[in-house]
């Protein structure tokens, strides 16, 4: 007789019910727990920023599967030994993220606020059009969802540059990678999205320096973590003129404080962290499936290494 698979689940932020009836609905067999402090320790467990205090009372989980893409708030915690952390890999993600960005680049080129601000002001009136060579998208990050994001951006005929830790071949895309591309990469974008993990190599990556190499009249597109940027550097080169503005959907606090600059700021457009959903059904779909295969000594994908952080 086999042992029951164990799972126990700690999401914060999110209602744990349709999650625990979903993985029950999924593995039939299974139990499944939404976890309170002293339950008997599981073999999987699902998560979202869980605190130190369930990792600490969890010594035998062999994996805990991530219900987002990121997992920096995971990877700054002591994990049991021996435990694999696997990310969602896409479940529904990627094409939203290539909505939001191609939705906001589009915005921004066709200068839609302007000719919104006009009909407001009961106004019928031209602007020159621009030229998409003008207008060179940069896309750090090429993994599941940057490369959806650039292959979306070459459908509306931009030059789009990408940056990865590794070379790449995507059609379309003029690849740059390592820290020895970066500089050039930025150099080539006037429009610039971030796609990066946050780890230690890509915290604050976005800075004064960073952001004044991108051309002259540049437009930042922040879907990936706040922390990559430095928030201050932003409003100084917005400030100038150098940035011409920015749709920022992740802050390093969230929700964005009361008061802060952003929230009314003429430039920048801001969304609550909200570019691509955790699609619950897809998601436990392929966390189930993970399991599963886990089980039989597959691999799966979106395994997090370590030593990379992603
Ligand atoms: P992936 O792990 O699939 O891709 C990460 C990409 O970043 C890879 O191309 C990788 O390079 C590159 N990269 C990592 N470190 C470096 C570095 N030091 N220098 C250059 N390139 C680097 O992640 P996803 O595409 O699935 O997700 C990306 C991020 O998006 C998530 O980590 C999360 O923070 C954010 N996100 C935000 C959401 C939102 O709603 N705002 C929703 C979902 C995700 P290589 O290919 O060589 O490994
Ligand atoms: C994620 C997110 O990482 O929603 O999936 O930010």
């Amino acid at each position: 007789m086999t042992t029951p698979l164990n799972i126990t689940l700690c999401l914060s932020q999110t209602k744990p019910e349709p999650w625990e009836a979903g993985l029950k609905a999924a593995l039939p067999g299974a139990t499944v727990r939404n976890w309170t402090p002293g339950e008997p320790p599981a073999d999987y467990a699902v998560v979202w920023a869980p605190p130190q205090a369930f990792l600490d009372e969890q010594p035998k989980l062999k994996a805990l599967f991530n219900i987002g893409a990121g997992v920096d708030a995971l990877m700054k915690l002591r994990l049991p030994l021996g435990c694999q952390v696997v990310r969602l890999d896409d479940a529904g993600m990627s094409v939203q993220m290539a909505e939001y960005v191609c939705h906001a680049v589009i915005r921004h080129f066709r200068e839609f606020d302007g000719y919104e601000a006009d009909v407001q002001a009961g106004k019928w009136s031209y602007r020159k059009p621009r030229l998409r060579a003008d207008y060179p998208v940069g896309v750090m990050g090429l993994g599941v969802l940057g490369e959806r994001v650039a292959r979306a951006l070459t459908v509306f005929d931009f030059p789009v540059h990408g940056w990865s830790r590794t070379p790449k071949q995507i059609e379309g895309v003029q690849g740059h990678s390592g820290a020895e591309g970066f500089d050039a990469f930025l150099t080539s974008c006037r429009v610039l999205v971030n796609l990066l993990p946050l780890t230690p190599d890509t915290a604050d990556i976005l800075n004064r320096r960073t952001l004044s190499l991108l051309q002259p009249g540049a437009y930042f597109i922040n879907v990936a973590r706040g922390a990559h940027l430095v928030e201050e550097d932003l409003l100084a080169l917005l400030a100038s003129g150098h940035m011409a503005g920015a749709t920022l959907d992740v802050f390093r606090t969230e929700p964005l404080p009361e008061g802060h600059p952003f929230w009314t700021h003429p430039k920048v457009t801001v969304t609550p962290h909200t570019s691509a959903r955790t699609l619950r059904d897809e998601s436990i779909a392929q966390i189930a499936g993970k399991m599963l295969a886990m089980m039989r000594g597959e691999t799966v994908a979106g395994l997090v290494d370590p030593a990379r952080g992603y």
